[in-house]
């Protein structure tokens, strides 16, 4: 727009220098200089009486008031024609000024614009790219999620697999269960009918064996121990004569029926065997081993394991009513302990020898259990002894076995212990758990005969006996 003013004056510049001798009174030499002298007039000019002048007019820039003659008419009038042409230029020099401005604004203006379409334009390239990136994450987030959902779907369908797995296993596990129920109850009528047959034929030769369950092997010189020799084979009950079928004792010639063993010691019966006992208030017969020489003799033993040879993996019933050898391992019965610790204050003594022949003890001043409507449950007093306390933690608590779970823990005991006991959630001892051979066993679950603060539990013992006596 400068260049174009610059051009418009220049323009002017030269209408005004050039047009201006042609107007008001040219030299007839057209290349005559501007800035000449006066001259004198032509003849013919000074004949026709005109005036003839030769304007000096500066090279520099158009400066002050033209002279104009005005002597003349003709002269007016062209100078009155210049004034209009100037006029013109003039208005015309404003018109392109004022154009100039507005093309000027305008100018600002596109550039003002072209500033704000570069940022624009930067603006839009970093919207673009962010939602370049927005749209690959979200990608990346249908991804992981398609990839979690397979996931989700493998873990689900391998909880079902699992869920069916167990309920199949459950299933085998309760068909087991029952097995073994009824084939314990078959050998129980095994037993029976066996003590029945030599009922019938007794003999001098079959008089002196000790009627052991035929599933278990004693060695006859162990029979020999025995106090008296067997004439009754069975143990009977006065009101439910058919109320012992896992359990077969040898009655001794001793006198008796004894309150228990402290009472045949107090009668002078000094020599360790099995008795015919009879709680006080019970309407049975019961046989159990004395132990008369150990601290100070009188014990009645409730528990004995030695050699493995009985299963301890039993039922609840066979746990009430007793099972085993009395002359080898044994559990003398629940409901027999139950009128035993009735008659009296009874304590409970614990012997205990690992595999060096080291032996300990563990006695409690207070022994009793409940009647079977409360499960059994263990009533136990003050500790002492050298074998470390492992059955307090167990004081106060029910009676579980393999077909009764009545102890703490979420599933059953017994089923991991592979005994009847009294578990809390589940045991710091179990001296009716699997009899493994050496001390140190390998198994699944601490299923061993243990003491946990004599050797831990995962050291089977070689020798154990529970046995009471009143305190
Ligand atoms: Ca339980």
């Amino acid at each position: 727009m400068e260049k174009t003013l610059t051009l418009s004056l220049v323009m002017l510049f030269l209408t005004l220098h050039l047009g201006l001798p042609e107007v008001l009174g040219r030299t007839e030499d057209p290349h005559a200089d501007v800035n000449v002298k006066k001259r004198p007039p032509h003849a013919s000019e000074a004949k026709s009486g005109r005036c003839s002048y030769t304007f000096i007019v500066p090279q520099q820039k158009l400066k002050g008031a033209l002279c104009v003659s005005t002597a003349q008419e003709t002269n007016r009038s062209e100078a009155a024609s210049l004034r209009v042409e100037l006029a013109r230029q003039l208005e015309h020099l404003e018109t392109l000024r004022a154009q100039l401005e507005r093309e000027g604004s305008q100018a600002m203006e596109v550039r003002a614009l072209r500033t704000e379409s570069n940022s624009l334009n930067t603006r839009i390239t970093q919207l673009y790219a962010q939602l370049l990136h927005e749209v690959i994450d979200k990608k990346d987030q249908v991804l992981e999620q398609k990839r979690v959902e397979s996931l989700l779907l493998n873990a689900t369908t391998q909880a079902l697999q699992v869920s069916s797995n167990f309920r199949e296993l459950e299933k085998k596990y309760g068909a087991l269960t029952s097995m073994i129920t009824s084939q314990n109850q078959f050998i129980a009528r095994l037993e029976k009918q066996c003590q029945c047959r030599n009922t019938t034929l007794a003999s001098p030769a079959s008089a002196t064996s000790n009627d052991v369950q035929r599933d278990q092997s004693v060695p006859p010189s162990q029979e020999d121990k025995l106090i008296g020799k067997a004439t009754v084979p069975t143990i009977t009950t006065a009101s439910t004569p058919t109320d012992h079928p896992f359990i077969s004792f040898p009655i001794t010639k001793t006198p008796g029926p004894w309150r228990d063993c402290q009472h045949a010691m107090d009668s002078g019966e000094t020599i360790s065997g099995i008795y015919l006992l009879r709680p006080q208030g019970a309407n049975r017969l019961l046989q159990a081993w004395c132990d008369q020489t150990s601290a100070q003799g009188g014990w009645t033993v409730i528990q004995r394991r030695q050699d493995g040879s009985v299963n301890f993996f039993r039922t609840w019933e066979q746990y009430k009513q007793g099972f085993g050898n009395l002359d080898g391992e044994y559990w003398l019965g629940l409901e027999h302990l139950y009128w035993l610790t009735k008659q009296t204050h009874y304590k409970l003594r614990v012997a205990l020898e690992d595999w060096q022949g080291r032996q300990v003890y563990a006695e409690y001043d207070s022994f009793y259990i409940e009647p079977e409507s409360d499960w059994y449950r263990l009533r136990l007093g003050e500790y002492q002894g050298n074998a470390g306390d492992s059955l307090s933690w167990h004081n106060n608590k029910a009676f579980t076995t393999l077909d009764r779970d009545k102890d703490g823990f979420s599933g059953n005991c017994a089923h991991f212990q592979k005994g009847g006991w009294w578990y809390h959630m589940c045991a710091h001892s179990n001296l009716n758990g699997m009899w493994y051979r050496g001390g140190h066993y390998r198994s699944r679950y601490q299923d061993g005969v243990y003491w946990a603060e004599f050797h831990g539990g995962s050291y089977s013992l070689k020798r154990v006996a529970m046995m009471i006596k009143p305190a």
